[in-house]
């Protein structure tokens, strides 16, 4: 297990502090991913998720991971806060692209992986409901599902519809892009270099079918649990997609994954 501080000890500190999981996430191995090509040094903190997290709470307002903290700094909690905030403490290598069109296209993109009901929020919901109705969890699994359904209002039958319809619709939406990418000679979802699109994927294909064993030790359920089953998602899966994941972290992340 990598080193972790607590989440206490991380707020009296200074530099460049993150709280995360002890398992992957997609939005944490985002950060991470970002914080590895930007070589950007900085402390773990534990979050224990499945637990009240007051510290954190009376830290940063909210009770989710990843965390981004810096000196003394409002702790940023949300995705694109904690990409700006990277960009600003190392611009090279540029992960944000400069030109407006692209920019607008990369966040745009990225928010349809990240944010609210995108891509990760809807494998989630999918993820709950398979959980909750079909799988045999054991007793720390199920009260993990039980607290991200309640957490999240994830737990909910027309949920789950909405969750496929939308996370198939981004898979395609990508498939797409790669496909125009790769057509014009770029090996990248923006442009012709790496963006921090190309490391949210990574990290959110990783919920449609995690990394093998030997690059991503996870428990069991977990395993089964982030391997997509969903038809319309399955469906919308072409290999490119899982290959583009792979080339990114190959190329440009850490493996294997450490938490
Ligand atoms: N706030 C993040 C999303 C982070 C998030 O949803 N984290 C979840 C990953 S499952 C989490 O930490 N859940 C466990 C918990 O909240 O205790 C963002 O929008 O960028």
């Amino acid at each position: 297990m990598a080193n972790y501080i607590s989440v206490k000890e991380a707020r009296g500190r200074f530099g460049l502090r993150v709280v995360l999981p002890p398992a992957p996430g997609p939005w944490a191995e985002s950060l991470k991913g970002i914080l590895y090509v930007k070589k950007l040094d900085y402390v773990r903190a534990l979050h224990e998720v499945g637990t009240a997290s007051e510290d954190l709470r009376e830290w940063t307002a909210q009770t989710s991971s990843p965390v981004m903290a810096w000196n003394d700094e409002r702790p940023r909690t949300v995705w694109n806060d904690q990409l700006y905030l990277a960009e600003r403490l190392a611009s090279h290598p540029r992960l944000i692209p400069q030109s407006i069109d692209d920019r607008a296209l990369m966040f745009g993109m990225a928010n349809e992986l990240m944010g609210e009901t995108g891509l990760v929020w809807s494998l989630r919901v999918l993820a709950i409901n398979r959980g909750q109705t079909n799988l045999k969890l054991n007793e720390r699994a199920r009260a993990m599902v039980d607290f991200l359904a309640s957490k999240y209002q994830h737990g909910v039958a027309q949920e789950a519809e909405r969750a496929s319809m939308r996370a198939a619709e981004v898979v395609a939406g990508f498939g797409r892009r790669l496909e125009r990418q790769h057509a014009r000679g770029s090996r990248f979802l923006i442009g012709d270099e790496l963006t921090a699109l190309d490391i949210y994927w990574a990290a959110s294909a990783a919920m449609i079918q995690p990394l093998p064993p030997e690059l991503c030790d996870m428990p069991r359920w977990l395993r089964t649990t982030y391997t997509a089953n969903d038809p319309r998602v399955v469906a919308a899966v072409k290999p490119a997609l899982l290959e583009h994941r792979d080339f990114i972290y190959r190329e440009y992340l850490q493996l294997p994954l450490d938490f």
